[in-house]
Protein backbone atom coordinates (compact mmCIF):
# COMPACT_ATOMS: atom_id res chain seq x y z
CA UNK A 1 0.00 0.00 0.00
CA UNK A 2 1.28 3.35 -0.84
CA UNK A 3 1.74 5.79 2.00
CA UNK A 4 -1.16 8.20 0.78
CA UNK A 5 -3.36 5.63 0.65
CA UNK A 6 -2.84 4.45 4.28
CA UNK A 7 -2.85 8.34 4.97
CA UNK A 8 -6.75 7.72 4.57
CA UNK A 9 -6.76 5.98 7.87
CA UNK A 10 -6.40 7.46 11.12
CA UNK A 11 -3.26 6.04 12.78
CA UNK A 12 -4.77 4.87 16.21
CA UNK A 13 -1.09 4.10 18.48
CA UNK A 14 0.83 6.91 17.82
CA UNK A 15 -0.28 10.87 16.81
CA UNK A 16 -0.78 11.83 13.54
CA UNK A 17 2.63 13.61 13.92
CA UNK A 18 4.63 10.74 14.96
CA UNK A 19 3.17 8.83 12.10
CA UNK A 20 4.35 11.84 9.49
CA UNK A 21 7.58 11.97 10.83
CA UNK A 22 8.20 8.19 10.16
CA UNK A 23 6.65 8.56 6.77
CA UNK A 24 9.56 11.75 6.12
CA UNK A 25 12.29 9.78 8.60
CA UNK A 26 12.03 6.54 7.87
CA UNK A 27 12.63 5.80 11.24
CA UNK A 28 11.06 6.44 14.53
CA UNK A 29 10.87 5.51 18.09
CA UNK A 30 7.67 5.40 20.10
CA UNK A 31 8.74 5.34 24.38
CA UNK A 32 7.16 3.10 26.41
CA UNK A 33 4.88 1.67 23.90
CA UNK A 34 4.98 -2.10 25.40
CA UNK A 35 4.11 -2.15 29.26
CA UNK A 36 5.62 -3.63 31.94
CA UNK A 37 3.50 -7.59 31.90
CA UNK A 38 4.28 -8.19 28.22
CA UNK A 39 8.05 -7.50 28.89
CA UNK A 40 8.62 -9.79 31.62
CA UNK A 41 6.94 -12.08 29.81
CA UNK A 42 8.94 -12.03 27.03
CA UNK A 43 12.36 -11.74 28.82
CA UNK A 44 11.18 -15.05 30.64
CA UNK A 45 11.22 -16.39 26.99
CA UNK A 46 14.03 -15.15 26.36
CA UNK A 47 16.09 -17.17 29.65
CA UNK A 48 14.69 -20.07 28.55
CA UNK A 49 15.78 -19.68 25.06
CA UNK A 50 19.29 -18.50 26.51
CA UNK A 51 19.19 -21.01 28.72
CA UNK A 52 18.69 -23.49 25.78
CA UNK A 53 21.54 -22.46 23.80
CA UNK A 54 23.95 -23.80 26.25
CA UNK A 55 24.37 -27.26 24.51
CA UNK A 56 25.26 -25.67 20.94
CA UNK A 57 28.53 -25.30 20.12
CA UNK A 58 28.35 -23.62 16.99
CA UNK A 59 25.80 -22.01 14.51
CA UNK A 60 23.09 -23.41 13.75
CA UNK A 61 19.29 -22.87 11.77
CA UNK A 62 18.56 -21.38 15.41
CA UNK A 63 20.93 -20.10 17.05
CA UNK A 64 23.88 -17.79 15.45
CA UNK A 65 26.57 -17.26 18.29
CA UNK A 66 28.74 -14.70 19.40
CA UNK A 67 32.90 -15.64 20.00
CA UNK A 68 33.06 -17.08 23.31
CA UNK A 69 30.16 -18.65 23.69
CA UNK A 70 30.04 -21.23 26.23
CA UNK A 71 27.64 -23.43 28.12
CA UNK A 72 28.34 -21.70 31.26
CA UNK A 73 29.08 -18.23 29.83
CA UNK A 74 26.29 -18.03 27.08
CA UNK A 75 26.75 -15.48 24.42
CA UNK A 76 24.35 -15.15 21.47
CA UNK A 77 24.26 -13.07 18.52
CA UNK A 78 20.74 -13.80 17.38
CA UNK A 79 17.63 -16.02 17.98
CA UNK A 80 16.46 -16.76 14.50
CA UNK A 81 12.47 -16.45 14.24
CA UNK A 82 11.85 -16.41 17.82
CA UNK A 83 8.15 -16.80 17.27
CA UNK A 84 8.86 -20.29 15.57
CA UNK A 85 10.60 -21.30 18.99
CA UNK A 86 8.12 -19.90 22.01
CA UNK A 87 4.74 -19.59 21.68
CA UNK A 88 4.87 -16.00 23.83
CA UNK A 89 6.79 -14.32 21.10
CA UNK A 90 3.99 -15.35 18.31
CA UNK A 91 1.48 -14.26 20.70
CA UNK A 92 3.24 -10.64 21.25
CA UNK A 93 3.80 -10.38 16.74
CA UNK A 94 0.39 -11.21 16.09
CA UNK A 95 -2.02 -10.16 19.56
CA UNK A 96 -0.05 -7.46 21.34
CA UNK A 97 -0.48 -3.76 20.73
CA UNK A 98 2.60 -3.92 18.40
CA UNK A 99 0.23 -4.76 15.96
CA UNK A 100 -1.42 -1.56 16.20
CA UNK A 101 1.62 0.02 15.47
CA UNK A 102 2.30 -1.95 12.16
CA UNK A 103 -1.56 -0.93 11.04
CA UNK A 104 -0.79 2.88 11.77
CA UNK A 105 2.33 2.68 9.21
CA UNK A 106 1.42 -0.43 6.75
CA UNK A 107 -2.52 0.26 6.49
CA UNK A 108 -5.68 -1.49 8.44
CA UNK A 109 -4.28 -4.86 6.36
CA UNK A 110 -1.15 -6.13 8.05
CA UNK A 111 0.71 -9.25 7.09
CA UNK A 112 3.42 -11.20 9.11
CA UNK A 113 6.58 -11.75 6.93
CA UNK A 114 9.37 -12.75 9.73
CA UNK A 115 11.21 -12.27 12.85
CA UNK A 116 14.74 -12.28 14.71
CA UNK A 117 15.83 -11.60 18.47
CA UNK A 118 19.28 -10.01 18.38
CA UNK A 119 21.16 -9.60 21.51
CA UNK A 120 24.53 -7.29 21.82
CA UNK A 121 26.18 -8.78 24.77
CA UNK A 122 28.05 -6.49 27.34
CA UNK A 123 31.06 -5.30 26.28
CA UNK A 124 30.74 -7.15 23.05
CA UNK A 125 28.01 -7.95 20.35
CA UNK A 126 28.57 -7.32 17.00
CA UNK A 127 29.01 -4.33 14.92
CA UNK A 128 26.07 -4.24 12.11
CA UNK A 129 27.12 -2.38 8.91
CA UNK A 130 25.23 0.08 7.40
CA UNK A 131 22.43 -1.54 4.86
CA UNK A 132 18.88 -1.59 3.69
CA UNK A 133 16.78 -4.25 4.88
CA UNK A 134 14.89 -4.55 1.29
CA UNK A 135 17.41 -5.76 -0.43
CA UNK A 136 17.82 -9.08 1.42
CA UNK A 137 13.35 -9.85 0.74
CA UNK A 138 12.50 -7.65 -2.10
CA UNK A 139 8.35 -7.20 -1.73
CA UNK A 140 6.45 -5.92 -4.29
CA UNK A 141 5.94 -2.41 -2.53
CA UNK A 142 7.88 -0.30 -0.21
CA UNK A 143 5.61 -0.69 2.90
CA UNK A 144 7.45 -3.44 4.63
CA UNK A 145 8.44 -2.35 7.94
CA UNK A 146 10.84 -3.63 10.80
CA UNK A 147 9.65 -3.19 14.13
CA UNK A 148 11.93 -3.69 17.28
CA UNK A 149 11.30 -3.86 21.15
CA UNK A 150 13.88 -3.12 23.27
CA UNK A 151 13.35 -5.85 26.26
CA UNK A 152 15.62 -3.66 28.24
CA UNK A 153 16.92 0.53 28.66
CA UNK A 154 19.18 1.06 25.99
CA UNK A 155 21.27 3.92 25.29
CA UNK A 156 24.08 5.28 23.26
CA UNK A 157 26.44 2.70 24.81
CA UNK A 158 24.67 0.03 24.46
CA UNK A 159 24.86 -0.06 20.53
CA UNK A 160 21.19 1.12 19.59
CA UNK A 161 19.97 0.73 16.07
CA UNK A 162 21.28 3.82 14.60
CA UNK A 163 19.23 5.12 11.15
CA UNK A 164 20.30 7.95 8.58
CA UNK A 165 17.32 9.88 8.40
CA UNK A 166 15.42 10.53 4.85
CA UNK A 167 17.93 7.78 3.26
CA UNK A 168 14.22 5.95 2.44
CA UNK A 169 13.52 8.22 -0.15
CA UNK A 170 17.34 8.00 -1.85
CA UNK A 171 17.68 5.43 -4.60
CA UNK A 172 18.52 2.20 -3.44
CA UNK A 173 22.72 1.28 -2.83
CA UNK A 174 23.71 -2.06 -3.43
CA UNK A 175 24.35 -4.91 -0.64
CA UNK A 176 27.08 -6.19 -3.25
CA UNK A 177 30.71 -5.13 -3.48
CA UNK A 178 32.81 -4.66 -6.87
CA UNK A 179 33.23 -8.18 -6.63
CA UNK A 180 29.97 -9.64 -6.81
CA UNK A 181 29.72 -10.50 -3.35
CA UNK A 182 26.72 -10.23 -1.25
CA UNK A 183 28.15 -8.10 1.71
CA UNK A 184 24.78 -6.38 3.14
CA UNK A 185 26.93 -3.77 3.70
CA UNK A 186 27.07 0.25 2.37
CA UNK A 187 30.81 1.54 2.12
CA UNK A 188 31.58 4.99 3.47
CA UNK A 189 32.15 6.56 -0.58
CA UNK A 190 28.83 5.20 -0.65
CA UNK A 191 26.66 7.00 2.03
CA UNK A 192 24.15 9.47 1.38
CA UNK A 193 25.23 13.15 1.68
CA UNK A 194 25.44 14.39 5.38
CA UNK A 195 24.77 10.91 7.07
CA UNK A 196 26.56 11.82 9.60
CA UNK A 197 24.57 14.60 10.76
CA UNK A 198 21.18 13.00 9.39
CA UNK A 199 21.78 9.81 11.79
CA UNK A 200 19.72 9.58 14.60
CA UNK A 201 20.53 7.41 16.80
CA UNK A 202 17.44 5.20 17.97
CA UNK A 203 17.92 4.44 22.09
CA UNK A 204 14.78 4.57 24.44
CA UNK A 205 13.80 2.63 27.61
CA UNK A 206 12.72 -0.76 28.06
CA UNK A 207 9.51 -1.32 26.17
CA UNK A 208 9.87 1.23 23.12
CA UNK A 209 9.33 0.46 19.70
CA UNK A 210 11.96 1.58 17.15
CA UNK A 211 10.38 1.58 13.06
CA UNK A 212 12.36 1.41 10.54
CA UNK A 213 11.02 1.39 6.95
CA UNK A 214 12.53 -1.18 4.71
CA UNK A 215 14.46 0.91 2.54
CA UNK A 216 16.15 3.43 5.29
CA UNK A 217 19.86 2.54 5.95
CA UNK A 218 20.79 1.49 9.37
CA UNK A 219 23.21 -0.13 11.81
CA UNK A 220 24.35 -0.73 15.29
CA UNK A 221 27.71 -0.22 16.75
CA UNK A 222 29.19 -2.98 19.29
CA UNK A 223 27.84 -2.60 22.80
CA UNK A 224 30.49 -0.64 24.64
CA UNK A 225 28.41 -0.97 28.07
CA UNK A 226 28.09 -3.32 30.52
CA UNK A 227 24.18 -3.94 30.08
CA UNK A 228 22.88 -6.24 27.69
CA UNK A 229 20.82 -5.24 24.78
CA UNK A 230 18.31 -7.62 23.51
CA UNK A 231 16.11 -6.52 20.98
CA UNK A 232 12.99 -8.63 19.43
CA UNK A 233 12.66 -7.62 15.69
CA UNK A 234 9.25 -8.27 13.78
CA UNK A 235 8.65 -7.23 10.41
CA UNK A 236 5.01 -6.43 8.79
CA UNK A 237 3.82 -5.15 5.24
CA UNK A 238 0.61 -3.91 4.02
CA UNK A 239 -1.09 -7.31 3.18
CA UNK A 240 -1.00 -6.24 -0.83
CA UNK A 241 2.84 -6.61 -0.66
CA UNK A 242 4.41 -9.29 -1.66
CA UNK A 243 7.63 -10.97 -1.41
CA UNK A 244 8.76 -12.35 -4.55
CA UNK A 245 12.17 -14.06 -3.55
CA UNK A 246 12.48 -17.06 -0.98
CA UNK A 247 12.26 -15.45 2.96
CA UNK A 248 15.69 -16.10 4.34
CA UNK A 249 13.90 -16.47 7.82
CA UNK A 250 11.07 -19.03 7.05
CA UNK A 251 8.55 -19.74 9.81
CA UNK A 252 5.00 -21.42 9.93
CA UNK A 253 3.49 -17.54 10.43
CA UNK A 254 5.06 -16.08 7.52
CA UNK A 255 2.00 -14.66 5.43
CA UNK A 256 0.06 -14.25 8.18
CA UNK A 257 -2.86 -11.76 8.30
CA UNK A 258 -2.74 -10.15 11.71
CA UNK A 259 -4.70 -7.29 11.34
CA UNK A 260 -7.62 -6.90 8.87
CA UNK A 261 -7.87 -8.89 5.60
CA UNK A 262 -5.85 -10.51 2.92
CA UNK A 263 -5.57 -8.49 -0.23
CA UNK A 264 -7.39 -9.41 -3.38
CA UNK A 265 -4.94 -7.26 -5.68
CA UNK A 266 -1.45 -6.77 -4.82
CA UNK A 267 0.25 -3.18 -4.82
CA UNK A 268 3.60 -2.61 -6.78
CA UNK A 269 6.07 0.03 -6.64
CA UNK A 270 7.75 1.20 -10.05
CA UNK A 271 11.12 1.53 -8.83
CA UNK A 272 12.20 -2.10 -8.45
CA UNK A 273 14.61 -3.48 -6.12
CA UNK A 274 18.23 -5.20 -6.78
CA UNK A 275 17.53 -9.30 -5.97
CA UNK A 276 19.64 -11.08 -3.18
CA UNK A 277 21.50 -14.60 -3.39
CA UNK A 278 19.24 -17.59 -4.09
CA UNK A 279 17.88 -18.13 -0.07
CA UNK A 280 16.98 -21.71 -1.20
CA UNK A 281 19.91 -22.30 -1.14
CA UNK A 282 20.69 -21.55 2.45
CA UNK A 283 20.95 -18.00 4.81
CA UNK A 284 23.70 -17.99 7.19
CA UNK A 285 22.77 -14.70 8.49
CA UNK A 286 23.99 -11.04 8.01
CA UNK A 287 26.95 -10.54 10.56
CA UNK A 288 28.67 -13.76 8.45
CA UNK A 289 28.04 -11.60 4.43
CA UNK A 290 29.74 -8.18 6.25
CA UNK A 291 32.74 -10.36 8.44
CA UNK A 292 33.24 -12.07 5.30
CA UNK A 293 33.89 -8.62 3.47
CA UNK A 294 35.94 -7.06 6.30
CA UNK A 295 33.36 -4.46 7.02
CA UNK A 296 33.69 -2.07 10.11
CA UNK A 297 31.21 0.36 10.30
CA UNK A 298 31.99 3.70 8.57
CA UNK A 299 31.48 6.23 11.11
O1 LIG B 1 20.54 -5.70 15.93
C1 LIG B 1 20.95 -4.67 15.39
O2 LIG B 1 21.55 -3.81 16.00
C2 LIG B 1 20.71 -4.39 13.94
C3 LIG B 1 19.59 -5.18 13.35
C4 LIG B 1 19.42 -4.91 11.89
O3 LIG B 1 19.82 -3.90 11.38
C5 LIG B 1 18.73 -5.89 11.09
O4 LIG B 1 18.39 -6.98 11.59
O5 LIG B 1 18.53 -5.59 9.88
Amino acid sequence: MFVDDIRKYAAEAMTEAQREQFFEDGCLVLENAIDDAWLTRIRAAVDEMIDRSRTVIRNDGIFILEDGHSAEDPRLRRLTSPVSHHPVFWEFASASPIVRVAADVCGPDVKFYHSKLNFKWPKGGQVFDWHHDINAWPHTDYSPVTIGLYLEDCGPEQGPLQAVKGSHEEPLRSMYDDDGNWVLRIPKEKMPENWRERTESMTGPAGSLVLLNCRVIHGSARNASARMRPLLLNVYSSADSFPYVTNPIPSEYEGTIVAGSPARRSCHDPRGCEMPPDWSKGYIGPWQHQQQSGGVMTR
